[in-house]
């Protein structure tokens, strides 16, 4: 049951940059709620820092406060306010305490702040208010700088008359930056909240990339159990044919693994993701149900994962592929062909020289493709119909 300001005795307040926030943060949190027992526990970002300068590209006060929420989530007691956010300038502590004493005038606050912080004290503004006014808990980092934490705690409290309590608190061995670091490098998964991890991911927030072991994992949900085959030989072979053809494997990865995820789904469903992701289709398209799944499998993929243009353009053509195509597109539509479950008659013909000549190994597929529907009695689509004549032209002009 949420109390209301009057109720609240003790309030204990988390402030920081939260960029982003980590398990550490979250672990720091549930601590001070056993520790401490607050009424309540206001976690609030910073919207400009005192101390240290925001690094630059780093999301918005907003996204950082939705980063939090998410963080923080299933916390009983615990609540995020936006109270630095909506203040310009820098984000005094002291000025957050004022507006907090008159929010909740019956609450004594406790600010929890690091080992290091406790140490530079001093330099915050206005601190001897802070310490006379509020109780500081001190997330006590390692055992060592005990001594030296002890000494300045006991110099508040005979100079200012400070209350200083020492909470017991092992944080992850790791700062957020080292954690922006491990983002950009395909890590941090077991660094932070699953769906912070999922919201970053999403809006590639500080330049991250997704670990590709989390991306096929979520790929891989969202399909059946025998297309999972399918699509695991599909990033193999992307991988191997990007290796081999001067293309970024990582991205030749991430189309592999993400080009196929709403194949399974209904004519109806892809027709909702149509009208969702702005998705226009032609009558030969609503004709060719099997001709959405790249459109709004690439939609997805991108609103989901944030995948960059080159790996959503990498799917949206897998399919039916497209003139002038570049080496990625090739790439994914040849190792959706020939990857090492494929069977079907003519996969041979491809295979064969998909690693010598890419061209010749697209022009054969798509000549196979468009001779199988044929067959089945209907036209091939015009993106095949056009990638094929393109290739031909470019064939013939290569031969003379
Ligand atoms: O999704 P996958 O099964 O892994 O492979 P895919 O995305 O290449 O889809 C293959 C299916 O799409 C196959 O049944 C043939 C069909 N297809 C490919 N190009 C065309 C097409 N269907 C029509 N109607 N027109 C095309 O141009
Ligand atoms: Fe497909
Ligand atoms: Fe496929």
């Amino acid at each position: 049951m949420k109390k209301s300001e009057a109720d609240i005795k003790n309030l204990v307040i988390y402030g920081g940059s939260f960029n982003p926030p980590h398990l550490g943060h979250r672990e720091a949190v549930h601590t001070a709620l056993e520790e401490l027992q607050p009424d309540l526990l206001l976690v609030i970002p910073d919207c400009e820092p005192p101390h240290k300068q925001m690094e630059t590209g780093s999301p918005s006060p907003e996204e950082r406060l939705r980063l939090c929420e998410l963080n923080f989530a299933g916390l009983d007691g615990v609540q995020i306010s936006d109270l630095e956010l909506r203040r310009t300038g820098k984000s005094y502590s002291y000025d957050t305490v004022l507006q907090l004493q008159e929010i909740y005038p019956d609450a004594r606050l406790t600010l929890m702040i690091g080992t290091d912080m406790l140490l530079s004290f001093e330099e915050w503004y206005h601190f001897e208010y802070l310490l006379q006014h509020c109780t500081i808990a001190v997330l006590a980092r390692e055992l060592d700088d005990e001594d030296a934490l002890r000494q300045t705690a006991e110099q508040f409290q005979n100079q200012y008359g400070a209350d200083i309590c020492l909470v017991q608190h092992t944080p992850l061995p790791m700062s957020s930056t080292d954690i922006r670091g491990r983002l950009r490098a395909r890590g941090g998964t077991d660094l932070l909240q699953e769906d912070v991890y999922r919201e970053i991911i999403r809006k590639r927030l500080y330049g991250a990339q997704p670990e590709l072991r989390w991306l096929r994992e979520q790929a891989y949900t969202m399909i059946s159990a025998k297309r999972i085959a399918h699509v695991a030989g599909c990033e193999t072979e992307a991988v191997s044919l990007a290796m081999h053809w001067g293309e970024d494997p990582e991205a030749a990865a991430e189309a592999g693994i993400l080009h196929d995820i709403t194949k399974g789904l209904s004519y109806k469903e892809q027709l909702k993701l149509c009208e969702k992701y702005d998705i226009i289709c032609d009558t030969d398209e609503l004709k060719a149900p099997k001709l959405l799944h790249a459109r709004t499998g690439a939609a997805m993929a991108r609103d989901l994962f944030g995948i960059p243009d080159a790996v959503y353009e990498a799917i949206r053509w897998h399919t039916t592929g497209k003139p002038d195509m570049t080496l990625l597109e090739k790439i994914i539509y040849i190792a959706d062909y020939i990857e090492p479950t494929r069977d079907f008659p003519g996969v041979e013909a491809v295979r064969a020289i998909a690693y010598t000549d890419l061209d010749a190994a697209m022009l054969t597929g798509l000549r196979q493709t468009i001779e199988e529907i044929r067959e089945g009695g209907t036209e091939p689509y015009i993106d095949t119909l056009n990638a094929c004549q393109w290739l031909e032209a470019r064939m013939n002009e290569r031969r003379q």
